[in-house]
């Protein structure tokens, strides 16, 4: 048997070249109809950033969008190895190259190209932030240098900014003391608050499938990739263990400042506090025009857009802030907008949405356009399939709103109704030996369900002993809900903590007959976890009195939504979520990130029913047609 020593491989591989391989072969270049520059921009602290600038080749005066990113700038400006700019960059940018714009791409600081030091989610300069730098000053330095002639002649000095999730998050932070040139603003699902909705922690409940993210983006400058544990079925690997620092110990996590960092903040504090940038925009409201864009089906940032956008129209900027919420998983807006797991929209809503409103609001503040004329909000009824252009929103809320929120009431034998229900109580054994899971298993956080879980039909948990299901009558009218919803649970545990999910779900037909499949599914419009120990206080959380009634009320992902007839409404009510949750130990334990296996016991929930304690969901009902 040969066996090659790695010497001779190695030689071999690189001998002179022979046949029909030249010595020296260049493609040519000059056949592209656009120039690639890459610069390392200098920030006020001598720091520079690596850069991508893909113009137009022959451009003059053509305005600048400019995207500043953790992954890999130079990936995000090389879909194909094309001498076409529009195969060049991605989708989302086809609209910008048609109409002649410069594209930038930009790595953060400290990731990729780019010098400097990563911190997760950069903090504003301040108390959390003791250095002269931040996304603010980073993005100003920037664009001075973008619009500089000197150093990008072919521009006409007009920077728009755009981007998804992290890239959005630097978005807004450009926005909270904007350069001059930066003229319009386009945040996509931005992240804003990681504790309360964005990301980490979901009222206070962590996300397991995020911990893998920790590693592989703050445990490598370039590329990084998460650790292989050998256990396919994520809902078995961390069932096995206590609370999530167990699996940081054997993944290596514990290492890292980032994870050490989420363990030390496991509560509302100031660490998180400080970082809300809905609070943060709310007190600098800036007046560039801004278009808000979430997902409805946002699995990844389903709080931040939403929030900002209604913290700014409290500042009485609803002028220069538009809202754009389409029928879209996390980041769909960059990718076909036609469907959503088993959901057929009505067209390719991602390309009306970066085609019709962004584009034009981008030319008309670039490019000196005509009038975007936009409508404040565009919101998809996701009942009646299609657009909803309005001045205001939400249709119905708590207060301030044209119409309240309306309390669909838990009811006995599994009823659900506008009417007042009658005294009593349902209640379960919540298990975490037994968490329900978030998909049928085996869950893995790579198999490919993580973009749309959030429309899985919820029959896979129906029927559990320990989900509760609620639902109507099949309805003979159709109800429109247009607004965040408001889960106002009245609950005693026999333990000291616990969890509490709340769903709001569209029940179809038991039969549709043109797909037969979606007969009966159970589609959520609106899903939520609430950290039983915030209830009083999402910073001061505090241990759950065994045996007594205690309230716990929390808003909703905010839904656009049409119970056609035929349809039932559905409130699910559940104690876990997982494993995109971790598990609450359910005995109260300083922090739930360090519980140990024996910490976690079973406990039963006991969901009070009418009276007194009259658990319900508060809906934002409106007409099916509100008045204009
Ligand atoms: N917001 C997304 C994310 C952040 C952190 C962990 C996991 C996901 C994103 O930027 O893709």
């Amino acid at each position: 048997q040969v066996v090659s020593s790695p010497k001779d491989i190695a030689a071999a591989a690189n001998a002179a070249p022979a046949g029909d391989i030249p010595a020296k072969f260049t493609p040519p270049i000059d056949a592209r109809d656009f120039i690639k520059r890459e610069v390392m921009i200098p920030m006020r602290d001598g720091t520079k950033l690596y850069t991508v600038i893909v113009i137009p080749k022959g451009a003059t005066n053509a305005p600048i969008v400019l995207t500043r990113t953790p992954y890999n700038a130079r990936g995000r400006a090389s879909r194909a190895d094309s001498p076409n700019m529009i195969s060049t960059l991605p989708l989302a940018d086809e609209g910008f190259v048609k109409a002649g714009y410069i594209r930038v791409y930009q790595d953060i600081r400290g990731k990729y190209g780019s010098e400097g030091d990563y911190i997760v989610t950069r903090p504003v300069r301040g108390p959390l932030n003791p250095t002269k730098v931040d996304h603010v000053t980073d993005a100003w330095d920037t664009i001075d240098w973008l619009v500089k002639k000197a150093n990008l002649p072919e521009s006409n000095g007009k920077v728009g900014m755009i981007g998804s999730s992290y890239e959005g998050f630097t978005v807004v932070m450009a926005l909270l003391d904007p350069h001059p040139a930066l003229k319009v603003a386009a945040p996509e699902s931005p992240m804003i608050d990681g504790w309360m909705g964005d990301d980490w922690f979901h009222y206070g409940a962590f996300r397991l499938a995020n911990i893998g993210w920790i590693g592989s983006q703050t445990g490598y400058k370039g590329d990084g990739k998460e650790p292989a544990t050998g256990v396919y079925d994520n809902y078995e690997e961390f069932r096995r263990l206590g609370g999530a620092n167990e699996w940081a110990k054997k993944s290596g996590f514990d290492q890292l400042p980032a994870w050490k960092k989420m363990v030390q903040h496991v509560a509302y504090d100031g660490f998180w506090q400080g970082q809300a940038l809905d609070k943060l925009l709310a007190a600098n409201p800036s007046n560039v025009p801004t278009i808000w864009e979430q997902g409805l089906w946002d699995q990844e940032d389903m709080y931040g857009a939403i929030h900002s956008w209604e913290a700014l129209k409290a500042k009485g900027k609803l002028g220069n802030n538009f809202l754009v919420m389409g029928p879209w998983r996390h980041s769909q807006v960059n990718r076909d907008g036609r469907s959503l797991g088993p959901f057929q929209w009505n067209g390719d809503t991602a390309q009306q949405f970066r085609e019709d409103m962004v584009l034009p609001l981008f030319n008309q503040y670039l490019k000196d356009g005509p009038p975007a004329n936009l409508p404040q909000v565009a919101i998809y009824n996701t009942g009646e399939n299609h657009w909803d252009k309005l001045a205001d929103w939400p249709l119905a809320c708590e207060s301030g709103c044209k119409a309240g929120l309306t309390p669909i009431y838990l009811g006995a034998n599994g009823g659900l109704s506008f009417d007042k229900a009658a005294a009593g109580e349902d209640s379960y054994v919540s298990d975490p030996a037994k968490p329900v899971p978030h998909l049928p298993r085996p869950v893995n956080f790579g198999d490919g369900r993580w973009g749309d879980w959030l429309v899985s039909d919820q029959r896979h948990a129906d029927g559990r002993p320990d989900v509760l299901t609620y639902q109507t009558g099949v309805l003979n009218a159709p109800v429109r809900v247009s607004g965040a919803p408001i889960a106002d649970l009245f609950a005693k545990t026999t333990g000291t903590d616990g969890d509490f999910v709340v769903k709001v779900i569209d029940v179809y037909p038991d039969e549709v007959a043109s797909d037969p499949k979606m007969g009966g599914y159970e589609l959520p419009i609106a899903l939520d976890i609430f950290r039983g120990r915030y209830r009083d206080s999402f910073s001061n959380p505090t241990a759950i009195p065994a045996g007594q009634v205690q309230r716990y009320r929390f808003r909703l992902p905010t839904v656009n939504h049409v119970f056609q007839p035929g349809h039932r409404i559905m409130v699910q009510v559940q104690s876990s979520l997982f494993p995109l949750y971790d598990r609450n130990p359910q005995t109260f334990v300083p922090n739930i990130f360090l519980a140990k296996k024996e910490d976690y016991k079973a406990a039963t929930i006991s969901i009070e029913r009418g009276g007194e304690g009259a658990s319900a969901v508060w809906l934002p009902v409106v007409p099916v047609t509100p008045a204009p």
